[in-house]
């Protein structure tokens, strides 16, 4: 069985704030290791499968929209435990709820608008984990 791996992306809204080291510094401090790395600017078609589980939400065409309006650090990290581990590091959804210590929390606020604004993804599941691997790094 292969060392476990994870899809983390430091969003746009991290990029922009130059939060990319920040939280590749969080990830390998914990111990987690970097199997690829990338900066992108991700397209519609690409963001359509990345989060096909969101198609038809109220949230989804803006979070699309967001997504693609810039640059993106994009990174497998792989560890034991790597998926619930960034899951922890990276903190609650919504930034304002986010416990302080995690990259949300410390890092994050309310910005006036919905919660994309949310520096991190951070795959959910082994399955979610190997799908996204698959749009962001084919072949990896
Ligand atoms: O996995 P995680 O990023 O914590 O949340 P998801 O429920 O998968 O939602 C993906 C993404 O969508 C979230 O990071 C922000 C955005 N979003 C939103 O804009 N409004 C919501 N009510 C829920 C999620
Ligand atoms: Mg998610």
């Amino acid at each position: 069985m292969t060392t476990e791996r994870s899809l983390v992306l430091v969003k746009p809204d991290g990029f922009a704030r130059g939060l990319s080291g920040e939280v590749l510094r969080r990830i390998e401090s914990k111990g987690y290791t970097l199997a690829a790395l990338a900066v992108t600017t991700p397209t519609r078609e690409m963001l359509a499968d990345h989060y096909a589980e969101h198609e038809g939400k109220p949230f989804y065409e803006p979070l699309v929209e967001f997504m693609s309006s810039g640059p993106v650090t994009a990174a497998v990290i792989e560890g034991q435990g790597c998926i619930p581990g960034f899951r922890a590091l990276a903190g609650a959804t919504n930034p304002t709820e986010a416990a302080p210590g995690s990259i949300r929390g410390d890092l994050g606020r309310d910005w006036g608008e919905k919660v994309q604004k949310n520096i991190v993804h951070g795959s959910d599941s082994p399955e979610s984990a190997e799908r996204e691997i698959a749009i962001w790094f084919p072949g990896l």
